[in-house]
């Protein structure tokens, strides 16, 4: 799929230069060598096809050796391969046989779970590192905190706590060091204040590029939005982006008690909408937040470095220039039905 996905769904961004022939070469050998199950035998070319579900027939030709095969397979359960014009030879003359019961040649790699995307009916929007940039302010807050406490802090473990819950954050700080009940939450309110007083600076300008485009032409596709964050501040900071009234649900940090990777946030926000989670696409930039919309069994985007984000079914660098007509496309090509388990590799743009 990647290989094919290079020129059909344009993932690099570069198809109008051209055609990407190694990929094509690539999405070829994938269908003969892999559903096709060619392997060269003395005699010629052999198939032992296994076609995908749904596929109910794969012809090719295959030139090897100065000859040219073809080969017209069948997808049916019996794997009843018709062979017409020239096969192997000395196997069976002109009607070559396609031996069903021998490993073949090439080893199969399993392939993905057929797709069959549900169609979209809700996009779910983290808020910091999706809508905006909360997490410089965070940083700020929590090293106060940390410095006042003399505990080591810095911007890496700040990283760390993307999506994470305020407490279980400064679980993290913590470390090892054990305080009461009472002395954490009274840390949570000090952090939480020197926050506060740092988010009175946001601005409609604190929206990320591309963000207000995309809410825009969501609106006009008839698609319902959310927000699902671990904040408890998210209302205040949706009301100083401006964005508080574009919201069709909020689930946030006060809506459940599980916080990410638990999915309860989101299936908190695709109840509020009324929509199936089947039906919701989540945008995170947080690996937590990515696992926690997988739990939900919604579609995923991941926004940052495959290492953050790298279970996401789509993955993108940030929502500048992003359009819902390509995004739909991408998460429609990914394979959104693959078992979640498994966290199936995204379609990664450079
Ligand atoms: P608060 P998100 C998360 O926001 C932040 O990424 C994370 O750093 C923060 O600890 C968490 O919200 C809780 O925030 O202290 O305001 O309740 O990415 O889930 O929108
Ligand atoms: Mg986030």
């Amino acid at each position: 799929m990647r290989s094919a996905l290079v020129d059909l769904a344009d993932v690099r961004g570069n198809a109008a230069e051209g055609v990407h022939a190694a990929s094509t070469g690539g999405a070829w050998q994938a269908v003969v060598f892999g559903f096709g199950g060619i392997h060269l035998t003395e005699h010629g070319p052999i198939a032992n096809p296994k076609l995908p579900p749904g596929w109910t027939r794969l012809k090719f030709q295959f030139v090897w050796r100065g000859k040219v095969y073809e080969f017209d397979l069948s997808g049916e359960a019996e794997r009843k391969a018709e062979g017409r014009g020239q096969g192997a030879e000395g196997e069976s003359g002109d009607q070559p046989k396609f031996k069903t019961q021998n490993a073949p040649f090439f080893p199969h790699t399993p392939h993905p779970t057929p797709h069959t995307p549900h169609p979209i009916h809700a996009v779910i929007f983290d808020l910091d590192g999706v809508l905006t940039d909360t997490s410089e302010f965070h940083y700020l807050g929590w090293k106060r905190l940390a410095d006042e406490e003399g505990i080591p802090f810095d911007r890496t473990l700040n990283e760390s706590l993307r999506g994470v819950s305020r407490r279980d954050s400064l679980l993290r700080l913590l470390n090892e060091r054990t305080v009461t009940e009472d002395e954490l939450q009274a840390m949570m309110v000090r952090k939480n204040g020197y926050y506060l007083d740092l988010i009175r600076t946001i601005t409609p300008d604190h929206l990320l590029p591309g963000v207000l485009n995309l809410l825009d032409e969501l609106r006009l596709a008839g698609i319902k939005v959310a927000l699902g964050s671990a904040s408890k501040n998210a209302q205040e900071v949706l009301e100083r982006l401006g964005i508080l009234n574009r919201m069709d649900a909020i689930a946030d940090g006060n809506s459940v008690k599980n916080s990410k990777p638990a999915p309860d946030v989101f299936l908190y926000a695709a109840d509020q909408l009324d929509v199936l989670p089947a039906n919701c696409v989540v945008v995170e930039d947080a690996a937590s937040g990515i696992e926690a919309a997988l739990r939900a069994g919604m579609g995923t985007v991941g926004l940052g470095p495959l290492e953050r984000v790298g279970a996401a079914h789509v993955i993108l660098p940030n929502l500048q220039g992003v359009h819902w007509a390509d995004l739909q496309q991408k998460l429609a090509y990914s394979s959104q039905s693959a078992p979640r388990s498994s966290f199936h590799p995204a379609l990664a743009l450079p």
